[in-house]
């Protein structure tokens, strides 16, 4: 098989490997991307010509892209996701394990012959700024002209990485193929894809094997794959942490930057948050966007944690995206995107749930139908998702793009959570932090798995995306902080506290600009705060309340109270956490959850005395 790398291509590891790849694979031909605008124009003019995309109106959604996957091909797949290192204790009792040389021959099965029919493309692209000390290549070698487009949105790619990847430098070897070979004269179907799906990591050798969905994290391999399962075992044998983490930046009017990355799980309005815009009452006061997913964080010179967002854009879910919840992504959707699974309009428009109170009156929905708002289906798939470029964003942050990252002075954590656990608190130190990250939690809000209400514990927001053992990781956390001559402080928050009938106790949104401020109050020494069982509280008197004049002392007690026998329940169920990493449990959370416990020496009575130094409530 010839494979005719282009004269810039210097890398002989990357040239060996195109060839091997090539010949399991055996496609018709070999693409070497370039990342230049004529390229993808074509891909995208190549798959609207084969029914793989539709062009979108040039009014509404100048040069962007509707795609409708397979019905069957609409999310990760969780359980056909493997951490294949050599020993099974290192990735660890909440990952899927196969010994390395069985994943591989069961794999070298499936990816013989499986691009027949198809080209093969070779996408280098580099996961954080160019040429950073933080940043990391890697190649993707896909049969998926989808995967190339959204590649070229997702991350720096192309020649201008190709021109660093001298000979002799490491990168990542991703391959993908959606398992779809195409017998010779038959018709392809719009998104070609296979049953059986494997999404393996080989941490040791730091490479990620995708075969059989075309979908986001399944098949953008830099996203999940690279910056989050194999960066987080980089990581970890280097010294550094590789998050799923927004960063944000919060300006003050005297211009006061103060650099903070959250993790949330999934349906926690990440993005919404990273890209907030703060009540009119904040007068001067800005926030920025450094990224809205991944942070990859690093040990710097100064004795502090400096950050990049390895990514170019943003993958995000699209129901519930609006001008109402989200200003500055609508603004970054509106050219140069491509949509997926979502519904589209007579004029050539998107929609999808949520995005306008009203549903047009016709759609076609996202399997291609007709559909009205009587139809009694979404219009878009709930895990729709735009693929937008970051640098639309008009929130993005100037230092976005800076190699050497954004210095980080505040973590924070949160969850879904309609009962006990308060708006916000502050750890007393980076020990309990790591703790309270551990044992964050969310409630599930769909039907999938389990019951509605039912706590599921996601540590760091990690558990789908950690590469190596659970608990390994979290002695990770716990020695970088040590190292550090300024550690970042650590918050926890929950903007999904209800009342007894179940509405909403916090406005949540650009509010959350309130919650921002007491943090970057605290960070510089200024904010007051009283102790509670959870950690540093606010008082109402150190929040501030211009421009919320109807939420009250009375409101934020609510929001505040800690209820003694939840926190109790909450704190031993830790245990079930615990007890599934129990052989690699760092031992300073056995003594953090004693302490913890030890605030039941209050009696009850004492409890709620105690309780008025946060709740600000006399009687
Ligand atoms: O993203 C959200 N954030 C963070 C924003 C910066 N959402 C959406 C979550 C789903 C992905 C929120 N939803 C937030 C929030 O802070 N809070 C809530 C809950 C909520 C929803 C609606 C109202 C109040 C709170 N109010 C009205 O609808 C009027
Ligand atoms: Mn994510």
């Amino acid at each position: 098989m010839r494979i005719d790398p282009p004269d810039y291509v210097k890398n002989t590891k990357l040239i060996e490997w195109v060839r091997e790849t090539a010949e399991l694979c055996q496609p018709d031909s070999i693409i070497w991307c370039d990342g230049t605008q004529e390229e993808y124009d074509t891909l995208c003019q190549e798959m609207v010509d084969s029914g793989t995309f539709t062009r979108l109106s040039d009014e509404k959604r100048p040069n962007s892209f509707l795609c409708r996957s397979d019905p069957s091909d609409v999310a990760r797949v969780e359980d056909r996701t493997y951490i294949c290192s050599l020993r099974r204790q290192d990735a660890g009792p909440t990952n899927n394990w196969v010994p390395p040389k069985e994943m591989k021959a069961t794999l070298k099965e499936l990816y013989s012959g499986c691009m027949k029919g198809r080209t093969m493309y070779v996408i280098p692209f580099s996961m954080g700024p160019l040429g950073s000390h933080i940043a990391h290549i890697g190649v993707e070698i896909t049969d998926s002209p989808y995967v190339v487009v959204n590649m070229r949105i997702m991350t720096r790619m192309g020649r201008k990485v190709m021109d660093i990847l001298a000979d002799g430098r490491d990168f990542v070897h991703c391959l993908h193929s959606v398992g779809a070979p195409l017998e010779k004269g038959a018709q392809d179907v719009p998104w070609p894809c296979n049953d059986q799906k494997y999404i393996v990591h080989f941490p040791e050798e730091r490479s990620i094997m995708s075969f059989g969905s075309g979908y986001g994290g399944n098949a953008l391999l830099g996203k999940k794959c690279f910056a989050l399962r194999i960066a987080s075992s980089m990581a970890r044998d280097e010294g550094w942490l590789a998050e799923h983490m927004l960063i944000l930046c919060v300006e003050s009017p005297d211009g006061e930057k103060t650099y903070v990355a959250a993790a949330f799980p999934s349906a926690c309005g990440k993005t919404n948050f990273a890209m907030l815009i703060p009540p009119d009452s904040f007068e001067g006061w800005k926030v920025t966007t450094i990224g809205d997913d991944i942070a990859w964080i690093k040990p710097a010179e100064d004795g502090r944690l400096h950050a990049i967002n390895p990514e170019y854009g943003f993958f995000g879910v699209a129901p519930g995206t609006s001008v109402k919840t989200n200003p500055n992504a609508m603004a970054t959707l509106s050219a140069n995107c491509i949509y997926t699974n979502v519904a589209l309009t007579p004029e050539g428009d998107v929609w999808w749930e949520g995005m306008t109170d009203t549903p047009p009156e016709s759609l076609i929905d996202w399997q291609g139908n007709a559909w009205t708002p009587d139809a009694g289906r979404p219009a878009a798939h709930p895990n729709a998702r735009f693929t937008s470029p970051a640098s639309q964003c008009p929130s993005i942050d100037p230092e976005w793009e800076n190699p050497a990252g954004v210095p980080i002075d505040a973590f924070i954590f949160g969850g879904r959570r309609s009962n006990l656990v308060p708006l916000v608190y502050q750890s007393p130190n980076w020990y309990f932090g790591v703790y309270l990250a551990a044992t964050m939690g969310s409630e599930k809000t769909a039907a999938a798995a389990g019951k509605i209400g039912e706590v599921r514990r996601d540590p760091f927001a990690m558990l789908p995306f950690c590469g190596y053992h659970m608990g390994d990781y979290f002695t990770h956390w716990l020695h970088v902080g040590r190292l550090l001559q300024e550690p970042p402080r650590i918050f926890g928050v929950n903007w999904f506290r209800k009342d007894e009938n179940g509405k909403f106790l916090w406005p949540g949104f650009g509010e959350n600009m309130r919650v921002l401020k007491w943090i970057v109050d605290r960070v510089h020494g200024r904010s007051s705060a009283v102790e509670s069982p959870l950690g540093w509280m606010p008082k109402y008197e150190s929040m501030e309340w211009d421009g919320l004049d109807e939420f009250t002392l009375d409101d934020f007690s609510k929001l505040m109270a800690v209820d003694r026998e939840d926190w109790k329940k909450e704190l031993l169920s830790h245990e079930a956490l615990f007890e599934k990493i129990y052989d690699k449990l760092p031992k300073e959370f056995s003594h953090i959850r004693e302490l913890l416990l030890s605030t039941f020496w209050l009696s009850p009575e004492h409890w709620g005395l105690a309780q008025e130094r946060y709740t600000g409530e006399h009687h």
